[in-house]
């Protein structure tokens, strides 16, 4: 049998394949219907073609993606729809128009060329689509796969993710637009292969993304969380314990990772950046070697696990302690031990010079120590769910983990923010059994380990604790609350619909 990765996308003539037969059916007949009419309204002719790819919640495994370690989500049922038309080639009018259901989202209008560069000094939300655009052709061009000149596209968008929320509506939009376009060309590709694409088209928009989030959109299965690796992506299924719930939790504070990469995101993918290459020249690397070969802590844990191994443990973060210094790095100070400018390092990445432009200094020992130890979490977690404990001892060691991962996030990675230290500890005293931030951090959800029996007064205590006081000073509707704190269940992957 073929390996689920290995597999195209399913295409569905019906909607209950993916959105079952409850009150998701019924929604999403009614976002189909908004999605038809506003699309013949504007562009004067049905879609031909849908694609839906979810959002997800991470349950364990912050900023290691982009360090080649393996991270632990699972999709939610909120998701992106897209519907497409591609314009005949004899239509004279050649542009990419996207349209979104949400009047808040004006119409964007791209010309054709795969070749556009972005503008990324003013972001636009329809930039995200031009992602799945430039990157499906640059990937169809490394195939010698021949798509016809460029035509003009039509496309009506409806989003239900919560954006700048860390549920990773960014992928989602991503993963559904490249789908749509692939599905609009006629192509259909395994998933593995789609999910390593659609990570390196949401690169485009400027944050140097691991492919955690486009990799469990593309992959996921209805009741499963998902390990994911990485070269080569892979996903093995995990079933989450019985009696066990997670609960995602909105700090209501927006964190706009495009908008703050250099400061925030693309930060912290420099910093451990330099810290491998400063590990590796303290554990014997020529610098020139090292900053050429060395792109992740994982391409020198094995360095780091043998000096560990000569103190007879086989823990990477002796290293860590061993050869770097706590007290921030200055540039100097790196530049003394790498024999080579900053600049000239990465010269090659635009959005890594805008980094050390915006930096003070580098925090190499603690990037480092957090993305060792949440690796190590990440398998303890798997280990753990798979183990022959009773259930109250599963959940009690996933909730602890959790709370460590939260923890390191917040003390060592720094990516937390005063409103998720509130709502975390909001959780914890409702009798959560772990909760952390998910996702990049700076805002964004918690996500909570609920027993299930306790999820509805858990969810009530949420809101007296935590959203009343906000409800009260407008910064939410009372009547959106749902849309804020919710349980989640593990939803199914992207898919195409053709009715
Ligand atoms: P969110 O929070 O969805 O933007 C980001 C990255 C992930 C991962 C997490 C942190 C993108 C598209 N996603 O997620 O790859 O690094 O942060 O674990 O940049
Ligand atoms: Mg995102």
């Amino acid at each position: 049998m073929a390996k689920h990765e290995d597999l195209p996308v399913p295409l569905y003539s019906k909607l209950d394949e993916v959105y079952g037969d409850g009150s998701q059916l019924e929604e999403a007949q009614l976002r189909i219907s908004l999605l038809n009419s506003k699309f013949e309204q504007l562009f004067g002719h049905p879609p031909q073609i849908y694609a839906r790819a979810p959002g997800r919640v991470n349950l364990i495994g912050e900023h290691i993606d982009y360090e080649g370690y393996s991270v632990l989500p699972m999709a939610i049922r909120q998701d992106t729809i897209v519907a497409i038309r591609k314009r005949d080639a004899g239509e004279s009018e050649k542009f990419l128009t996207i349209a979104n259901v949400n009047d808040k989202y004006t119409v964007c209008t791209y010309p054709v060329d795969p070749d556009q560069e972005i503008d990324l000094k003013n972001h636009r939300w329809g930039h995200y689509f031009i992602c799945g655009y430039k990157g499906f052709y640059e990937y169809a061009k490394s195939r010698g796969l021949d798509l016809g000149s460029p035509v003009g596209l039509d496309v009506m968008i409806d989003g239900t993710v919560p954006t700048g929320s860390g549920l990773s509506s960014s992928a989602a939009f991503v993963c559904s637009s490249t789908i749509a376009i692939m599905a609009a060309h006629n192509v259909n590709l395994p998933k593995k292969e789609l999910a390593q694409l659609t990570c390196e088209c949401e690169r485009h928009i400027g944050t140097q993304s691991g492919g955690m989030d486009q990799a469990i959109s593309i992959m996921a299965k209805t009741g499963f969380a998902e390990l994911i690796d990485f070269n080569p992506i892979r996903a093995t299924d995990v079933q989450l314990p019985a009696g066990s719930s997670f609960v995602i939790a909105h700090s209501l504070a927006e964190s706009q990772k495009a908008v703050t990469a250099a400061t925030n995101y693309n930060n912290r993918v420099v910093e451990c950046r330099l810290a491998s290459i400063v590990l590796g020249i303290k554990l014997g690397m020529e610098p020139e070697e090292a900053i050429s070969k060395v792109k992740t802590l994982s391409d020198v844990e094995g360095l780091c696990v043998s000096f560990a191994g000569t103190r007879g443990s086989s823990d990477p973060t002796l290293a860590v302690k061993e050869y770097l210094k706590e007290e921030p790095y200055t540039a100097e100070e790196i530049e003394k031990i790498t024999s080579k400018s900053l600049a000239l390092i990465f010269a090659d990445s635009a959005s890594s010079l805008d980094v050390l432009k915006a930096a003070k200094h580098y925090k190499l020992f603690q990037r480092a120590s957090h993305v060792y130890s949440e690796a190590k979490r990440v398998y303890a977690f798997k280990d753990a769910v798979s183990s022959n404990s009773n259930e109250e001892e599963k959940l009690k060691k996933l909730g602890d983990l959790m709370n460590e991962s939260h923890h390191s996030c917040s003390v060592l990675f720094e990516c937390s923010c005063p409103e998720l230290e509130e709502l975390v500890k909001v959780c914890k005293d409702n009798g959560a059994l772990g909760a952390r931030l998910t996702g990049a951090g700076w805002g964004g959800c918690a996500v909570a380990l609920v027993k299930e029996n306790i999820v509805p007064q858990f969810i009530l205590n949420l809101k007296e604790q935590f959203y009343d006081s906000r409800i009260e000073s407008g910064i939410i509707n009372k009547c959106d609350l749902g849309l804020y704190v919710f349980a989640s269940k593990p939803s199914s992957g992207a898919a195409i619909f053709k009715f």
